[in-house]
């Protein structure tokens, strides 16, 4: 049998508390077709983004997980001074109101203005509200508390069920390439669909299967040294930056900037501004406790001295 095909559907079990295995489309499973949702292009991995004109360029923002509060500025922003809104991923786990990013990102989606790429933590997610088993993390548990809390909450569920598969991996706008986690030359468009094993790497990062003293696992960034010097990647996923960007650059000369600035740790939420070609323009802050997006420096990578 094959496992896509299949999952656990709480809602029609016969009886209560025998979730019941049903049959789903493949669609349904997990590759929705994009013409259900409004898209003009097909579901795909990776893609370029086909800019319509009335954008000005892209605002690309890092991992929001659950501050809506930070988020809003920059939906703000985007809306007037018509920028496409990309999200790198994680919109939900840590922060206050899920509910409320869910909301902000639905907008901008239905209205054509926006993206999310595939975050680990959107993955999770969705899987759990699919009815698939996963490991519900004190994290998960207080997103799925916040949207069981919120009126709109199984509307949000539904909505949230039905895009998260039409959302790319990766998604590239002139030489300026954005994912989650970490990229291989065989992800980068034209390609457009590419192994599970490269999945992983989107979502999750390139790890060496260590973890480090307080948990987290050790991430490293050989894949940098593999892409061509002329990209310039956007990647959340590693919250390296804080009140200052951080630029990696790999031994090819391609860049890599770290938009997590630790939102989901209390951090500010960051984001960089593309013109219509994919070149970036400025990098943008919302610290806590702050309504207006600053400008913020960027600076180059410097590993941080391993504590004793
Ligand atoms: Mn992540």
């Amino acid at each position: 049998m094959d496992r896509d095909h299949r999952f656990l559907d709480p809602g029609r079990a016969l009886w209560p508390g025998r979730p019941t295995l049903v049959i789903v489309p493949r669609w349904r499973a997990g590759l929705a077709k994009a013409e259900e949702i409004g898209f003009a292009s097909p579901m795909s991995h990776a893609r370029s983004l086909e800019l319509a004109d009335r954008f000005e360029g892209v605002l690309v923002v890092g991992d929001v997980h659950g501050h809506s509060e930070l988020l809003t500025p920059f939906c703000d922003l985007a809306l007037a001074q018509s920028f496409f809104l990309l999200s790198l991923g994680d919109l939900t786990d840590r922060g206050p109101d899920a509910p409320g990013v869910l909301r902000l990102m639905r907008r901008f989606v239905e209205e054509e203005r926006g993206l999310f790429l595939r975050g680990n933590h959107d993955d999770k997610l969705f899987r759990t509200l699919l009815g698939r088993r996963t490991f519900i993390d004190a994290d998960l548990a207080d997103t799925l508390d916040q949207l069981h809390a919120a009126s709109d909450g199984r509307l949000l569920e539904d909505w949230f069920r039905h895009v998260y598969p039409a959302m790319p991996f990766v998604l590239g706008v002139g030489r300026t390439v954005m994912v989650h986690g970490a990229l291989d030359p065989a992800m980068l468009p034209p390609v457009n669909v590419f192994p599970k094993r490269l999945e992983a790497l989107a979502l999750f990062g390139e790890v060496t299967g260590e973890r480090h003293a307080d948990g987290r696992p050790v991430r490293i960034y050989r894949w940098l040294d593999r892409l061509p010097g002329d990209l310039l990647v956007l990647a959340g996923h590693d919250p390296l930056s804080d009140t200052v960007l951080r630029l990696r650059t790999g031994k090819n000369g391609c860049r890599l900037l770290h938009l997590d600035s630790g939102a989901g740790q209390g951090g500010p939420l960051s984001a960089v501004r593309l013109d219509r070609l994919g070149e970036p323009v400025e990098a943008l802050q919302v610290r806590p406790g702050e309504r207006e997006p600053r400008p913020c420096p960027v600076l180059p990578f410097t590993s941080p001295v391993p504590a004793l």
